[in-house]
């Protein structure tokens, strides 16, 4: 028996032609469902920063500050998860709490999902399995720090990130500040064009920014520059009006003031070169490699990174809310 607000959600979405997962698997909360159902805005959240991207308790606080940045700009949001076996979009606080402090939680992606579901397993999901469960949930906005690429040694390696392929074929925006600067960012963005993926820069300029600085070394462009939010909620709207599968790359530039500084004297740069060198002599394959970079990046930066990550996405989680309650208002 369905409610009178679901049946109308699984209404629009069937008018969507949004496959929908089966309906034991997953929990929407009610907020974020009657949100849906009166195509108010809502903007995903992922859990992989929240289990895997930042220590704790600093993971958890971080989380909850995303929220409260996503409704203070006008939207709901869906932070999505997989707690026992089920997935989650839009956990409570206390669902949140748990998965971010319970120790034997898993990274999971797209290829894990049937995996750990059929164990009942805990996760929080990477920005590969967060955009493909929003999308069967009717979400197109979700806000992350930053999406996973082509690492800098895949030709040997062949680790290629899972939320690239994500890209190419799922139609969400996925609103970030850029890759990760562990990643090869040339590779990365040649990769998401032969993937049919759009990538714009938030912004005056068209550079791609480096997740921890505004720019990049390599000079490295997106497609355009889009200017405001409404500009970007017009390219959102038009993403979904053709119905091409494939998503978005909005990468936001962190503010000036908010760019990464070593306590070292070290640049950024040479501190991912040894942490890369030392996870290779290490023999950390895999989706291990991103956790154990990010976590000697802390160590090395005197744990500096973990504020440059939180700023930056306090700013990505309040202008994905923003172009969302953009999108919401412009119903077609
Ligand atoms: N970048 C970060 N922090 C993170 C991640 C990326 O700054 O926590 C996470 C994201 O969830 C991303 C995932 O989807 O790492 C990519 O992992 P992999 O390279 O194993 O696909
Ligand atoms: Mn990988």
């Amino acid at each position: 028996m369905h409610t009178v607000r679901q049946s109308f959600l699984l209404r629009s979405l069937n008018s969507r032609q949004i496959r929908s997962f089966s309906s034991h698997l997953f929990e929407i909360n009610p907020e974020v469902k009657s949100a849906l159902a009166e195509h108010r805005p809502v903007v995903a959240c992922e859990t992989a920063i929240l289990t895997h991207g930042l220590p704790r308790p600093v993971n958890i606080e971080t989380c909850l500050q995303i929220e409260q940045i996503i409704r203070k700009h006008g939207s709901i949001p869906a932070t999505i998860g997989i707690l026992n076996g089920r997935i989650k979009i839009g956990l409570t606080q206390t669902e949140l709490e748990q998965l971010g402090s319970s120790k034997d939680v898993e990274k999971a992606s797209r290829r894990d999902l049937p995996y750990l579901i059929s164990r009942r397993a805990s996760a929080g999901t990477t920005v590969a399995a967060t955009m493909l469960i929003a999308h069967r949930c009717g979400i197109s906005i979700f806000a992350t720090g930053g999406v996973g690429g082509v690492h800098r040694d895949s030709q040997i390696t062949g680790d290629i990130s899972s939320d690239l392929d994500e890209l190419g074929r799922t139609p969400v925006c996925v609103i970030s500040s850029g890759v990760k600067s562990i990643l090869d960012i040339p590779r990365t963005l040649e990769y998401l064009e032969t993937k049919g993926v759009g990538v714009y820069t938030f912004g005056e300029t068209n550079e791609f920014p480096n997740f921890f600085t505004r720019t990049n070394e390599v000079g490295s462009r997106s497609c355009a520059a889009i200017r405001t939010v409404e500009e970007a909620a017009q390219l959102v709207r038009s993403m979904i009006d053709l119905k091409l599968d494939s998503g978005l790359l909005l990468a936001v530039p962190i503010d000036k003031e908010d760019e990464i500084v070593t306590n070292t004297g070290k640049n950024i740069e040479s501190i991912i070169e040894e942490s890369l060198q030392q996870a290779t002599k290490e023999g950390i394959i895999g989706n291990k490699v991103t956790p154990y970079v990010l976590g000697k990046i802390r160590q090395q930066t005197g744990n500096k990174s973990i504020k440059t990550n939180q700023n930056l996405v306090y700013k990505n989680a309040r202008i994905a809310s923003q172009i969302a309650a953009c999108l919401s208002s412009s119903q077609p």
